[in-house]
């Protein structure tokens, strides 16, 4: 497995070189780093919301003249995004564009990338110390949360009990959107109680058990927030397994074909749908921004915009992709 991707990181380094040397970029020896090779670091192989950052990313790359390899993790945990940093910090990019999956837990190996002299700009998700990288690019995650609370209050009529579906503890933009959302309905939602948070380990299938227990201990449950597509995905099956769609009103972050699916048939009401395309094209204009020497903004927010059935048809800009 290690010889396998150490021989996948060799080949990578190679072609990349190659591609620089094609095009005149400035291939350096030994010490320093490629600087016309950027390295995408998502959070998770093979999901739309990364799919799409990844072709923004590539498209951008594309114009302003530099390669743009993408290396991601087959789950969303810091035991496997770690060794891909360390490897990619062998390869010796520019700079890498990283998601990191934990706020505390990637920490270490994104110094160790900075330290060698590699750019860090944080796309999506970003580290708890924010000494280390250079620009992080996201939604505003605490008012997507609060966005969400007053649309579920709206479908929800303002009363009943709410459940929230998290991913992982530690991940910075679902933990703002369940804040946000909790926040929300403390200060303005007095008739709506929350049922508190509850994780999936970032798996579709836990959502949906989560779901089913939560039903059974509630029945009279009015509303779901499942804080991105995992949870939103999962929280859709649970409901459909217990014949209860359309009594509970589900919000959910992300806008994959699937919830995209899930809303045309009414099994989910609302998507807060990001701009993972928008991410991936700021971040890679920040990381030559770096590069070149020019200035570098510390923090861009992307928008971010509530797609109902309603206004579905006029929003398609907004769906995300399953390949560029
Ligand atoms: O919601 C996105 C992303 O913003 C979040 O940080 C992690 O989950 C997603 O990738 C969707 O699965």
């Amino acid at each position: 497995m290690r010889t396998r991707r150490a021989a996948v990181l060799a080949a990578v380094t190679v072609t990349a070189t190659a591609l620089v040397a094609g095009c005149g970029g400035s291939v350096s020896s030994s010490g320093s780093t490629h600087t016309k090779n950027l390295v995408l670091i998502p959070g998770v192989a093979n999901e739309p919301f990364y799919i799409s950052m990844q072709c923004g990313a590539q498209d951008e790359a594309k114009t302003l003249g530099y390669t743009l390899d993408t290396q991601a993790p087959t789950q969303f945990d810091a035991s496997l995004q770690t060794p891909i940093v360390t490897g990619v910090i062998a390869s010796k990019p520019g700079a890498i564009l990283i998601a990191p999956t934990h706020a505390t837990a990637m920490v270490a190996p994104i110094k160790q990338a900075k330290d060698a002299g590699i750019k860090v700009i944080e796309v999506d998700t970003a580290l708890d110390d924010t000494s280390i990288a250079l620009s992080s690019i996201s939604s505003d995650n605490v008012k997507g949360g609060q966005l969400a609370a007053q649309t579920l209050s709206k479908l929800v009529g303002g009363k009943g009990s709410v459940l929230v579906i998290n991913t992982k503890a530690g991940t910075s933009t679902t933990d703002q959107r369940a804040q946000g959302f909790e926040n929300e309905l403390k200060q303005n939602d007095p008739g709506m109680t929350s049922l508190g948070v509850q994780y999936n380990n970032n798996e579709a299938a836990q959502a949906a058990s989560i779901v089913t227990a939560t039903l059974a201990a509630h029945p009279d449950l009015a509303g779901i927030f499942a804080t991105n597509l995992s949870s939103a995905e999962g929280a859709a099956t649970g409901l459909r397994n217990a014949g209860k769609l359309g009594q509970v009103k589900v919000v959910g972050f992300d806008a994959s074909p699937t919830q995209i699916q899930d809303l045309k048939q009414g099994t989910v009401q609302a998507l807060i749908a990001q701009n993972p395309a928008a991410i991936g094209k700021d971040g890679v204009d920040q990381a030559a921004a770096a590069l070149e020497g020019k200035p570098v903004t510390r923090n861009i927010s992307t928008d971010m915009i509530a797609i109902t059935q309603d206004n579905m048809a006029s929003n398609e800009q907004y769906f995300y992709k399953s390949k560029c």
